[in-house]
Formats: structure tokens, C-alpha cells, sequence
């Protein structure tokens, strides 16, 4: 195996625009640090003077108004818990290789946000009726390299539908008790629980409500799946609500396992709007199962840490271990692949493959 380049015990993806992942055997608790949290950027960094910095709040709302940092600050505040999943996670399993980063296990982190409810600032504003979204604008901005794309240079820029945006949407400034980070967006980020963290938009610089569906390029041409309707009509859709998954932090893929011992297998396990309430780990390919251990720590839109003592075999050879979680609604991992998905959602049984020696 070749040793993948790092920064600061991260693995780069990519040098420009900014891509690091988390080793993710590194899962030390249920709260990312900072500096080992995964990166994201579409486009550089973009520097901002806090003193110049505004946000807007604009578009279909009575009373468009602006912002600076000092001013949010001093707003009142929530604090919350959430794990942010890049959409493409695991890519790098995918069979056949496909295009796009090639994240491993760990474009994934849990941390603890404080900022200002986006419902705040909407009602503040006055939402005028027919509003039917929510576009969330970032400071960051630059050309895409590949067609189909518009021309010149684009921000960065989601939408939430409007009874999202009302929700449990953050408006932060604080990660885990520190500003945020230049590179997780600086002065202010989107934190939106439960979705991929596409929809979490980094250098906030302005709210727009709109009474139009947005297709902004991060949600019709990149960031999208097929969903089947009931006539079995493929339907492009925005990338949304999180899949629910478990990874394995250790062992590692490749890793080497002591014969006839003890193993503690550890993980994460997260769901979308839900609670984990099972992790299953299989050591003979998915053949049989057994539960995990779970957590203390059960905090919906968040990762629940789980454990599992695994009595390693007698004999020597490859093993195949898997995880597999549960949540409080029931939903599970599939085997399969599903292929509507193309690059993004990537949510089955992966397979680690170890060696007994
Ligand atoms: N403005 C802006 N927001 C953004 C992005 C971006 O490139 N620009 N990347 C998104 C994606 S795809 C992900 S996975 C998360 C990553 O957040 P992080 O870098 O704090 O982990 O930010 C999201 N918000
Ligand atoms: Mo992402």
C-alpha cells in the first residue's frame, strides 16, 4: 500500500480546492475535534474581514435586512449536536471506479454547533406567502471545470424547502465551543441536521427567499440521485435526507489481526432524523451476526458510537468483516448497491477485509 499524502494527520484528497478526510481508525469519540474534522471545499477558501462581512437576508420576505458578525453574536443562541456526512462518502468502494473525490470512510465528523435558528432570522424578516424555498448563499466562488456548466464563474448555493428552513436549521458560528474554522466556513455556516452536508453551506453571505424551485448547479446537475416514481419514471432530485450507515473505524481495511485473541471492532453509526437503535457486526461476510454495544450517547442527526469484542479464529486467513445498523424507524442497510445513486448515497454492507496471522 502506498502511504497517502496528510496535512496534519488528515488524509488529502485534494490540495486545491481544499479536500481532507478523517483517517476515520483515528474515531477516537463522539465528538470530532476541529482540526480532525474532514474538509469539503468546492472552490478556494475565501478570505474574509469579519469587519467587512455582512449577511443578507433578502428576496420574497417583507423586510430585507443585513447583519454583521458583532450583531449575530450577540443574538441569542442553540447549541446542537449534529453529524455532517459528505454525500460521497465511501466512494472510493464503488465498483467500478467513478468519477469525483475518492473518499474512504471518513468525509464524516460529529461536532456540537452553536449559532442563531435560521427560523429567527426568516421570522424576523416577515416570509411573504407563496415563499416555497430558502436558497442559502456562500462567499465562496469559481469556475466548474466540466460541461454541462454555466459560464464564468458561479457561489456556491443550495436551497432548503421553506418548512425545513423553519426547522431545526443552525445558522453557526461556534464549533465545538471555538469559531468556526476558516476552512468549515468562517464566520458563519449552515448546519442542517440530518441531510448531507452538501445542504450545509460554508461562508454564509446571504439568504434569499424565493416563491420558485431553485436548480442551482449543486442540486440539479451535481449533488442529485434518481428517484423511481410509483410508474417507475426516474425523477432527478436533490440530494436530501442522510442514508442511514455504520462504519467500521478498527480494524482497518487490510489490517492484521492477531490469531485466537480479542478484538475490539468499533465504530459510528448515523441516520437521518432518527435514532440509532442496533449495530450488527458480521466477522464471516455477513454470513451471521451479532450485536454491537452501543453508546451512552443517543442524540438524533448525530452518530452513535458502537463497540463489539470480537474472539478472533483459530486458523489463519482472510476474514470479511461488516456492520450494519438499525434506527428507531426501523430502516436498515441494503446489500446492494442501488445504482439510481451514481456517485453519492452510498449506504450498503461494505466489506473490510482483514488478515489472521
Ligand atoms: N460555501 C460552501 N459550502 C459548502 C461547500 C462548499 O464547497 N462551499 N461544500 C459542501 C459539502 S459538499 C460538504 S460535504 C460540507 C463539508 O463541510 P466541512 O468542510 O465543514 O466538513 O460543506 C458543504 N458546504
Ligand atoms: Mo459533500
Amino acid at each position: 500500500m502506498t502511504a497517502e499524502p496528510s496535512l496534519n494527520g488528515l488524509i488529502v484528497r485534494e490540495q486545491e480546492p481544499l479536500n481532507l478526510e478523517m483517517p476515520f481508525s483515528t474515531l477516537g469519540g463522539f465528538t470530532t475535534p476541529n482540526e480532525s474534522f474532514y474538509v469539503r471545499c468546492h472552490f478556494p477558501i475565501p478570505e474574509i474581514a469579519v469587519s467587512d462581512w455582512r449577511l443578507k437576508i433578502e428576496g420574497k420576505v417583507e423586510a430585507p435586512f443585513e447583519l454583521n458578525y458583532e450583531e449575530l453574536l450577540r443574538m441569542e443562541s442553540r447549541t446542537v449536536a449534529a453529524t455532517l456526512e459528505c454525500a460521497g462518502n465511501n466512494r472510493d468502494f464503488l465498483e467500478p471506479k467513478v468519477k469525483g473525490v475518492q473518499w474512504g470512510l471518513g468525509a464524516v465528523g460529529n461536532a456540537s454547533w452553536t449559532g442563531v435558528p435560521l427560523s429567527v432570522v426568516l421570522e424576523r424578516a416577515g416570509v411573504k406567502s407563496g415563499a416555497i424555498e430558502v436558497i442559502l448563499e456562500g462567499a465562496d466562488e469559481g469556475e466548474i471545470a466540466n460541461p454541462p456548466r454555466p459560464a464564468g464563474k458561479i457561489r456556491f448555493a443550495r436551497s432548503l424547502p421553506l418548512a425545513k428552513a423553519m426547522g431545526d436549521v443552525l445558522l453557526a458560528h461556534t464549533m465545538n465551543g471555538e469559531p468556526l474554522p476558516p476552512s468549515h466556513g468562517f464566520p458563519l455556516r449552515a448546519i442542517v441536521p440530518g441531510w448531507y452536508a452538501v445542504a450545509s453551506v460554508k461562508w454564509m453571505r446571504s439568504i434569499i427567499v424565493t416563491n420558485r424551485p431553485f436548480a442551482g448547479y449543486y442540486q440539479s446537475i451535481d449533488y442529485t440521485y434518481w428517484e423511481r416514481t410509483a410508474d417507475d419514471l426516474p425523477t432527478l432530485k436533490p440530494l436530501a435526507e442522510q442514508q442511514i450507515k455504520a462504519e467500521i473505524a478498527q480494524p482497518e481495511k487490510g489490517e492484521t489481526i492477531s490469531v485466537g485473541a480479542t478484538y475490539r471492532v468499533h465504530g459510528a453509526a448515523w441516520s437521518g432524523d432518527a435514532e440509532i437503535t442496533k449495530v450488527e457486526v458480521s466477522t464471516d461476510a455477513g454470513a451471521s451476526w451479532s450485536l454491537a454495544n452501543l453508546g451512552a450517547d443517543s442524540v438524533k442527526n448525530s452518530w452513535r458510537l458502537w463497540e463489539y469484542d470480537w474472539r478472533t479464529p483459530t486458523t489463519l486467513g482472510p476474514q470479511t468483516l461488516m456492520a450494519r445498523a438499525t434506527d428507531s424507524v426501523g430502516r436498515t442497510q441494503p446489500f446492494e448497491r442501488d445504482a439510481d445513486r451514481g456517485t453519492y448515497m452510498i449506504n450498503h454492507i461494505l466489506p473490510i477485509l482483514v488478515e489472521v496471522r
